[in-house]
C-alpha cells in the first residue's frame, strides 16, 4: 500500500507522519515526535529556542533542526510499522517566518553528503550566519516602519504582501542582518525560510512555495511572485539569494541520495515544503469557506480558508490549495499556559477543575501578556489582572485561559467572511477537554478536536499524496485528499453552554476596551 511521510519542524519539536492511503483506507501508520529540549539537549534550548541579552532577540540553530530530521529519519528507517520501501512522496513543514543564511559552500555540500557520517557535523561550514531568527524574534521595528515607508505605509505594504511590515516575518529580519551584519550578507548566497532549508536538505536546490513565502513580506500574494518593489525595500541584490516560488504541490525530485544510503529509504518524490499554519489548513481539513480552525500551539493561531482575502485579517497567506488564507497569531500561547501552570504548582487536572469551577472568573480579567504580545501590538509585556491579584491560584488560571480564548474569539471575527458556528481545535492544548469547553463557550459555537493531534505533520503527508496523485496524472479533489482524515469526529465534540455562552458575549465586550487601553 502506497504510504505518504509528512514532517513538521515546529518550535519546540519536530514530528513525523506517515499515513497509509489505498482506496477507502486512510489511516496514519506512523507518528513520533523529537522534543528539541529532551532530546536535543546538546543545543541548549529553552521552549526549542534561545534569547540574546535583549529578551526579544530570539533565535534557534539550523543545525539543530537538521539533526533533529537526520535523527527521525532514523527512528523511521527502523520502525516495525511500515514498510518504507513503500513511501512515495515526502513533504514537510516548518515554523513559518525564521531564516536560515547559506554561504556558497552549502549547494555541493549537500549534494555530497557522506552517508556514513551523521547529518549535523557536515554542516559546519555551510552558514554565513550561524543563529536562525524565529517567528518569536521582536527586534525589527526600526526596519518595519523602513519598509512600510518605502512601500506607501502598513496598508500599502499589506495590500502587495498580505501583511503590513511584522517584526518576525523573513524581509524585516532579512534587512536587519544587512543593515547590522553587511559583510555576513555579502557572504550569504541562498536566504531559506526554515521549510525550504529542511527541503534542501532532502532535495538540493528545493524552491519555496506561496504558502510559506507569504509570511515574508517579500512575495506579492497576489501574483506568488517577489515583489520586486518589495525586496528593493528589503535589501541589496535580494532576489538572487532567494530560491524560486513553484506551486506547493509541485514535485521537485527524489529524495536525496544520502538519505536512501544512509537509511535505505526509497526514491521518494519530495514536494516543496510549506509554513506550519498552511500545512494545518490541510491537516485540519479547512480546503473550504466557511470553517474556522484554532491551533493551541507555542502560537496560538486562528485561519480560514477563503477565495477572496478576508478584508479583517491581520495576515493573509497563500493556501496550500491556491486560495487564500487568512490568519491571526499570538505569541503568548502554549508556553503562558505552561507558566500559568507551573506557578501555581498544578497538574492539567487541577487547571481543569479550577476552570469548570466558575466559568467567566465573575467578571474579572486578564490580559494575558506574559511576553510581548503579536495580536494586539503590545511592546511593554506583563499580565494585566482587573479584579484579582497573583495570590488567587483560580482567578489567575481562569483568567489566563478565558483571556487568551476571548483574544481568539475577538479578533477571530475579522478572518471569516461568514458566521462561525463551528470551530477545528488542533495542537497540543486541544486534548484538554476543559480548555475546549471554555473555547466552545466563549466562541458561542461546537468545538470539534480532531483524531490526529499534530495538524501541521498530517497536512505535510496529505499534501505529499496529493502531489503524488497529481503528478501520476490521477488527480484528486482537496475535499477527497483530506476526507477520512480530518473528519469532525461527533465523539470529540464540545458544545457551548448557552448560559455561560450569553455570559461571555459580555465578557468580550469589557476584554477588548481593556484591550484597547492597555495595548501599544
Ligand atoms: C504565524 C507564526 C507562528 C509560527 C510558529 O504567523 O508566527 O504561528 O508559524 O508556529
Amino acid at each position: 500500500m502506497p504510504l505518504y511521510l509528512g514532517l513538521d519542524c515546529s518550535t519546540q519539536s519536530l514530528t513525523a507522519i506517515v499515513i497509509e492511503i489505498d482506496g477507502d483506507t486512510r489511516r496514519v501508520v506512523f507518528n513520533s515526535s523529537l522534543n528539541f529540549d529532551r532530546d536535543l539537549p546538546e543545543y541548549g534550548t529553552v521552549g526549542g529556542v534561545r534569547r540574546g541579552i535583549d529578551d526579544n532577540e530570539v533565535f534557534a540553530s539550523p543545525v539543530m533542526w537538521a539533526d533533529a530530521l537526520d535523527r527521525m529519519m532514523a527512528r523511521l528507517a527502523t520502525a516495525v510499522e511500515i514498510d518504507i520501501d513503500d513511501i512515495r512522496a515526502i513533504s514537510g513543514s516548518a515554523q513559518q517566518h525564521g531564516s536560515v543564511y547559506l554561504n556558497r559552500l552549502a549547494p555541493a555540500t549537500f549534494r555530497s553528503l557522506d552517508a556514513n557520517a551523521p547529518l549535523a557535523p557536515q554542516l559546519a561550514n555551510v552558514f554565513s550566519r550561524a543563529m536562525s531568527p524565529v517567528w518569536m524574534d521582536a527586534t525589527t521595528a526600526a526596519q518595519c516602519g523602513e519598509i512600510d515607508a518605502a512601500l506607501g505605509g502598513a496598508d500599502a505594504s499589506a495590500a502587495l504582501t498580505g501583511s503590513p511590515a511584522c517584526e518576525r516575518f523573513t524581509g524585516p529580519q532579512i534587512r536587519k542582518f544587512f543593515q547590522q551584519h553587511p559583510d555576513a550578507y555579502e557572504q550569504t548566497a541562498r536566504i531559506d525560510l526554515v521549510s525550504s532549508f529542511l527541503a534542501s536538505l532532502l532535495a538540493p536546490g528545493a524552491p519555496m512555495e506561496p504558502g510559506d513565502a507569504s509570511g515574508m513580506n517579500l512575495m506579492d500574494v497576489r501574483s506568488n511572485q517577489w515583489s520586486r518593489e518589495a525586496l528593493d525595500a528589503t535589501a541589496p541584490q535580494l532576489e538572487q539569494r532567494l530560491p524560486a516560488i513553484r506551486n506547493s504541490w509541485d514535485r521537485i525530485a527524489p529524495l536525496n541520495v544520502y538519505w536512501r544510503k544512509r537509511y535505505s529509504l526509497p526514491a521518494a518524490w519530495v514536494v516543496p515544503w510549506t509554513g506550519d499554519n498552511p500545512s494545518s489548513l490541510i491537516g485540519t481539513g479547512i480546503v473550504r469557506e466557511g470553517i474556522l480552525a484554532v491551533s493551541l500551539g507555542t502560537s496560538d493561531t486562528a485561519f480560514t480558508c477563503t477565495i477572496e482575502p478576508a478584508t479583517g485579517s491581520s495576515h493573509v497567506f497563500r493556501s496550500p490549495t491556491g486560495d487564500f488564507m487568512n490568519l491571526i497569531c499570538f505569541r503568548n500561547g502554549a508556553l503562558a499556559r505552561e507558566w500559568v501552570r507551573q506557578q501555581y504548582g498544578l497538574d492539567w487536572n487541577a487547571v481543569a477543575k479550577m476552570l469548570e469551577a466558575s466559568p467567566g472568573n465573575d467578571g474579572r480579567v486578564m490580559l494575558p501578556w506574559l511576553e510581548t504580545e503579536i495580536t494586539p501590538r503590545v511592546t511593554h509585556p506583563g499580565v494585566r489582572r482587573f479584579g484579582f491579584d497573583e495570590s488567587d491560584a483560580a482567578a489567575n488560571v481562569r483568567g489566563l485561559i478565558e483571556g487568551q480564548m476571548m483574544a481568539l474569539a475577538n479578533h477571530a471575527a475579522g478572518i471569516s467572511r461568514m458566521p462561525i458556528d463551528r470551530v477545528i481545535a488542533t495542537g497540543g492544548a486541544a486534548v484538554n477537554r476543559a480548555i475546549l469547553q471554555v473555547m466552545a463557550n466563549v466562541f458561542d459555537a461546537d468545538v470539534y478536536r480532531l483524531d490526529v493531534e499534530n495538524s501541521a505533520a498530517l497536512g505535510a503527508a496529505l499534501r505529499a499524496y496529493h502531489a503524488d496523485r497529481l503528478a501520476s496524472d490521477e488527480p484528486v479533489s482537496w475535499k477527497t485528499v483530506v476526507s477520512g482524515f480530518t473528519d469532525p469526529n461527533p465523539g470529540h465534540r464540545v458544545s457551548p453552554n448557552p448560559k455561560h455562552a450569553a455570559m461571555y458575549r459580555r465578557l468580550r465586550r469589557k476584554y477588548e476596551l481593556l484591550e484597547r487601553e492597555q495595548s501599544g
